[in-house]
């Protein structure tokens, strides 16, 4: 298929005609998602002038502060999706409890899990932000839909994507047939696809990891890490090069353009806790996209797909990125227990 002037509506009617993957619902889904996107990334240009930048004085169930621009994008995506019949509820980093579409509007069948605003501590520095996305089946035969009917590994999503808020406004989504790219063209005001069939290179010369973590580190990371910066007087035989934008939507989104492993790794900061990132609308998505542009996504141990949720806003360890890389890392870990 032709990249030229493709938008968003048509690239996804032909996925149904040749993949039979996309019903009319989740086609209205994915529509609505880019076009909060889009009212998103508007806000987001704003800036200063749009009154969006600073933090609120509330914290969401992470314990983390909210910018204000967190609490826009929630509600743009909380207002866009619930009246349209598609979804019987929602989940957002920004909510302790899910949002179940009120009886005045008609309950569909998907469940759309978001962090309306990943990396906020970039907004009031004009660094790349994003919107990420995951969508689920709601599970059949269930009355009324709870937290429950969303505990469902990340096998199971239907359609993923992310939206970076950087010098282009770029829509990267799955339905299980690979990557796609739209661009968003501001005269048309419309997404139009620009690059199909991704594909992540199985091995990379370029790692991302917050090192100042360092010291907190287990040993397969570190292990890893200090190959890289041996570079090719180590065991490695080649030199990387690092990046680290604290932004995981811009992290993958260089990682799905030209390679490269991307770690939040478990540390010993907080033992108990698996990781930083949350599992249900940041790796899963994420984790995803990856896999269908033959990357690989694990947590040191296991698939992050084939994980089973315990929890809405549970976190976990990520290792994501070219599929060589990912396996060196998680043989790593295996090694060290033995
Ligand atoms: P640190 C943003 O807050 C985020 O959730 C991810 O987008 C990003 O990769 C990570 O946290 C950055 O964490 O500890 O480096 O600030």
């Amino acid at each position: 298929m032709s990249t030229s002037r493709i938008s968003l509506t048509r690239y996804l009617i032909e996925q149904e005609r040749i993949h039979g993957t996309l019903p009319p619902q989740l086609r209205l889904l994915l529509e609505v998602v880019a076009r909060s996107c889009k009212s998103i990334s508007l806000s987001v240009t704003k800036g200063a002038l749009g009154d969006i930048l600073g933090a609120t004085k509330t914290e969401n169930i992470q314990g983390e502060v909210q910018k204000k621009l967190d609490i826009i994008a929630n509600e743009v995506l909380i207002e866009a999706n619930e009246w349209g019949g598609h979804l019987a509820a929602m989940a957002s980093e920004e909510m302790d409890s899910i949002h179940v579409i009120p009886n005045r509007y008609p309950q569909g069948e998907y469940l759309l899990l978001f962090d309306p605003l990943d990396g906020s501590s970039n907004i009031d520095v004009n660094v790349s932000i994003g919107t990420i996305f995951s969508v689920l089946k709601k599970p059949e035969n269930t009355p009324a839909v709870g937290e429950a009917d969303f505990l469902q590994p990340g096998s199971k999503q239907v359609a993923a994507g992310y939206c970076v808020y950087g010098p282009q406004t770029t829509l990267v989504l799955t339905v299980g047939n690979g990557v796609a790219m739209f661009t968003l063209d501001r005269e048309q005001g419309s997404f139009v696809l620009t690059q199909e069939n991704i594909q992540v290179p199985e091995d990379t010369q370029e790692f991302a990891i917050n090192m100042s973590n360092m010291r907190h580190w287990a040993a397969p990371v570190k292990r890893y890490v200090d190959e890289c910066l041996a570079g090719e007087e180590g065991v490695r035989e080649k030199n990387f090069n690092m990046r680290w934008i604290a932004s995981m939507v811009a992290d993958v989104h260089r990682i799905l353009t030209r390679g490269g492993v991307f770690m939040y790794p478990w540390d010993k900061r907080e033992p108990n806790k698996p990781g930083k990132l949350r599992l249900m609308y940041e790796a899963n998505p994420m984790s995803w996209l990856i896999e269908q542009a033959g990357g690989a996504a694990t947590n040191g141990q296991q698939r992050i797909l084939d994980l089973q949720p315990a929890g809405l806003h549970e976190r976990v360890s990520v290792i994501l990125g070219s599929k060589n890389e990912v396996a060196r890392v998680t043989r790593y870990h295996a090694e060290a227990v033995k």
